[in-house]
């Protein structure tokens, strides 16, 4: 036995020396130390011995077990070292001379409108606010005069957090936070509250042409003493006719918003079809483009601030409309395709 292990051991190694490809390890290693290899079937056998050689060819099989693995687990490493170096050498070398691809980026279509509408309200006067994506539902509803169970929540079905917070469905629920942050500058100063405040908001709602779960707002408001509607028709046209650079026909209708009274819905003519009615503007000619009306006293009061006392407007643009409108975009899911082919078309702004 002890021969036929030394024999197996020499025979092991010469085979190895001659293989060159790391497959043919994997035969060899089921071959010699399989299961059913070569050297297991010695072992087998090991019962036939007496007594007293069994501990010793134990041993001896024992090492020469271990030497046919660590020269299986040397020519391993050096097979794979030697095609790594043949993958290297096939490869093409990086020419760090060669021009780049000059193609260039260019803006979104909704940042476009985003800025431009941005500078408009800049230039009356309105601070640009910034507020998160992931709001309370005191920030996104209760504050704005939508208790819970309110029938309103109904259209703005969202995405919520496991902690219960979620996905703010409308630029508003950023209403109390400005109230908030303005008051003593109001009440104390006199400064009236004049802001804007654009962002993402999200909706769990089916898409189509004119509508998208994911979608940008901008709300602005103005709270002073004496503000009235005629003031919320002023800042609303001067951004429109600004926006669109030439007559746009629109029109007031009144809108129900538990956090505005009176409310209105501000329609926008399609200038997809010139308002014959489009996939767009659901075939009736009109695009509901900005909720607006008067803050309810219960959301200044909610922002500490007094409706015996002052009064202000509110809006809630709806940008990605507004993108649409202004470059003739039919489908609003075109603006979240990251298609860059469309998007680039729309450059001329900036
Ligand atoms: C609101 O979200 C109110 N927060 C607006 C408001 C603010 C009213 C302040 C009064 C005072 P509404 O759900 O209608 O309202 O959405 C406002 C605008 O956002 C719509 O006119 C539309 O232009 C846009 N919008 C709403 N849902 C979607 C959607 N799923 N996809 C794309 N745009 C949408």
């Amino acid at each position: 036995m002890k021969q036929k292990l030394e024999e197996i051991r020499a025979r092991a190694n010469a085979e190895l020396e001659a293989l060159s490809e790391l497959p043919q390890l994997e035969d060899f290693r089921v071959r010699v130390l399989g299961k059913k290899g070569e050297l297991t079937g010695i072992l087998k056998s090991m019962g036939s011995l007496s007594p007293e050689e069994r501990p010793k060819m134990g041993q001896l099989a024992n090492e020469v077990r271990q030497s046919i693995e660590a020269s299986l687990a040397s020519k391993m490493q050096e097979l794979k070292a030697r095609e790594m170096q043949r993958e290297i050498e096939s490869t093409p070398l990086f020419d760090v001379s060669m021009p780049a691809d000059l193609t260039r980026g260019s803006y979104h279509p909704i940042t476009l409108v985003q800025r431009q509408c941005e500078t408009i309200f800049k230039s009356m006067g309105f601070t640009v606010e910034d507020y998160s994506e992931i709001v309370t539902d005191y920030e996104c509803f209760e504050s704005l005069n939508i208790p819970k169970h309110h029938p309103a929540r109904d259209m703005q079905d969202t995405y919520y957090l496991e902690n219960g917070q979620l996905l703010k469905s409308q630029t508003s629920a950023a209403q109390n936070a400005i109230y908030k942050k303005y008051r003593d500058a109001l009440v104390n100063d006199g400064v009236p509250i004049k802001a804007i405040f654009p962002g993402r908001c999200f909706r769990n709602e089916a898409t189509d042409a004119c509508h998208e779960n994911t979608f940008f707002q901008m709300e602005g408001v103005m709270v002073d003493k004496n503000i009235s509607i005629s003031n919320l028709i002023y800042f609303m046209k001067t951004m429109l006719s600004q926006v669109f650079q030439r007559d746009i026909r629109v029109r007031l209708r009144p809108g129900f918003f538990p956090f505005v009274e009176p409310g209105f819905e501000l329609d926008i003519n399609c200038l997809i079809c010139g308002g014959e009615g489009c996939s767009s503007c659901k075939h009736s000619g009109w695009l509901e483009l900005c909720p607006c009306g008067m803050i309810h006293p219960e959301v200044l009061k909610a922002g500490g601030i007094d409706p015996e006392a002052y009064t202000g407007f509110a809006f809630g643009l709806g940008l990605t409309r507004l993108a649409m409108m202004k470059y003739g975009i039919k489908d609003i899911r075109d603006l979240n395709s990251g298609s860059l082919k469309s998007l680039a078309q729309f450059t001329d702004d900036e």
